[in-house]
């Protein structure tokens, strides 16, 4: 059996002590991330430089001895892949060039043309199955097509995701083809990882909450029920983590129908809740609101202490509830690892 503790968490175990990461666990809430970052260049140059993209993977790993690593790379390289230009706007985030009609859409490249662009990532793959711990589970990751896509149209981040909601709406046969796109680049770049040395996949769906209804089948539960099928017929032993942000009541269910064996939850999820309704169906991830991270003190040890409890009769591993962000203390996150772990 493996030693790992985040692969048996996934194959159904339910353990004493949860398999523990953090989303965005390399990130500028660590000194050491930020001089890495700064001796790279900036964001996408770090993301394309295996030996430093490898480097802040392992940051966290030797600084809290996190039971998983996640290769260091960002949703937004499919796009720029697919001929897209990414930049980002210092203090603002990504823009990227828009989708907006049929002629857009042309101007893209094919699913299987991503490979070259895209190179480095698979470098960077390999060298931390090299480099990790033999305990460390290495997480490889995509967007979800809808994510990806609503990046892809507006050019930016939105709060409600409106562009991609228009475009969907008034131009189906041009959102339909791009989500097709994403899809198929998705399958053939998550392979290529797994080929790499990823052990994990996890697929990202930062704003499946504003898909509602039928809109939700087929935007977030089709789309990652065709790249996992794909992805498992190739590797039928490969563990997938599905992450629909926010996808409130949708949770239900969503590891089932989509074929995923673990459900990533928000900070929005009531975890007594949770169990009951979604942990039934196997293993669920998450959820400490990252603001602990933040602020510390009991209310974090409290709040560790109660997400272990209450997901402590099935398969559970601990993480927040979305990204950590640049002001937290590096301090508390120790502390969080020392709670749930005791
Ligand atoms: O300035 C910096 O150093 C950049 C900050 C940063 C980092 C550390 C960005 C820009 N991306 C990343 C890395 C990243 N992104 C990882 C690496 C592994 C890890 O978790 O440690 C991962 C898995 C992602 C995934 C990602 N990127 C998502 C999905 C998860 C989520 O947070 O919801 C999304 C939506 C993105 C887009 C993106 N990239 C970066 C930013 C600031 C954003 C959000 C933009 C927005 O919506 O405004």
């Amino acid at each position: 059996m493996t030693e790992k503790l985040l692969m048996r968490a996934l194959s159904g175990e339910t353990l004493a002590v949860p398999p523990i990461w953090m989303m965005r666990q390399a990130g500028r809430y660590l000194p050491e991330y930020r001089a890495t970052r700064a001796k790279a260049g900036d964001f996408l140059s770090l993301c394309y430089n295996p030996e430093l993209a490898a480097e802040v993977t392992l940051q966290p790993i030797r600084r809290y001895g996190f039971d998983a690593a996640i290769l260091f790379a960002d949703i937004l390289l499919v796009p720029q892949a697919l001929g897209a230009d990414l930049w980002f706007e210092t203090g603002e985030g990504p823009r990227l060039s828009k989708i907006t009609e049929a002629a857009d859409m042309a101007r893209l490249k094919p699913a299987d043309a991503i490979h070259d662009h895209l190179a480095p990532v698979y470098e960077t793959v390999k060298i931390l199955a090299a480099e990790l711990p033999r305990e460390t589970t290495l997480i490889g990751f995509a967007g979800a097509p809808w994510t990806v896509a609503t990046y892809m149209i507006a050019g930016r981040g939105t709060p409600d995701q409106a562009p991609a909601h228009a475009l969907k709406d008034t131009q189906p046969e041009v959102f339909n083809a791009l989500m097709d796109l994403i899809t198929d680049a998705t399958i053939a770049y998550l392979l290529a990882q797994v080929a790499a040395g990823a052990e994990v996949i996890k697929l990202f769906d930062s704003w499946a909450g504003s898909l509602k209804g039928a809109d939700f089948d087929a935007y977030a539960l089709a789309p990652a029920k065709k790249i996992i099928a794909a992805l498992k017929a190739a590797r039928p032993d490969l563990p997938v983590i599905a992450f629909p942000r926010e996808a409130k009541n949708r949770y239900v269910g969503f590891g089932k129908a989509t074929g995923a064996d673990c459900v990533a939850l928000d900070n929005s999820v009531d975890a007594i809740w949770a169990a009951k309704n979604v942990q039934v169906d196997g293993c669920v991830q998450g959820n400490l609101a990252p603001g602990h991270m933040v602020t510390g003190g009991q209310n974090l040890i409290d709040e560790t202490k109660r997400i272990v409890d209450t997901f402590r009769n099935g398969p559970h591993i601990f993480n927040l509830g979305h990204g950590i962000t640049p002001d937290a203390d590096p301090a508390n996150v120790e502390l969080m690892v020392k709670t749930a772990r005791s």
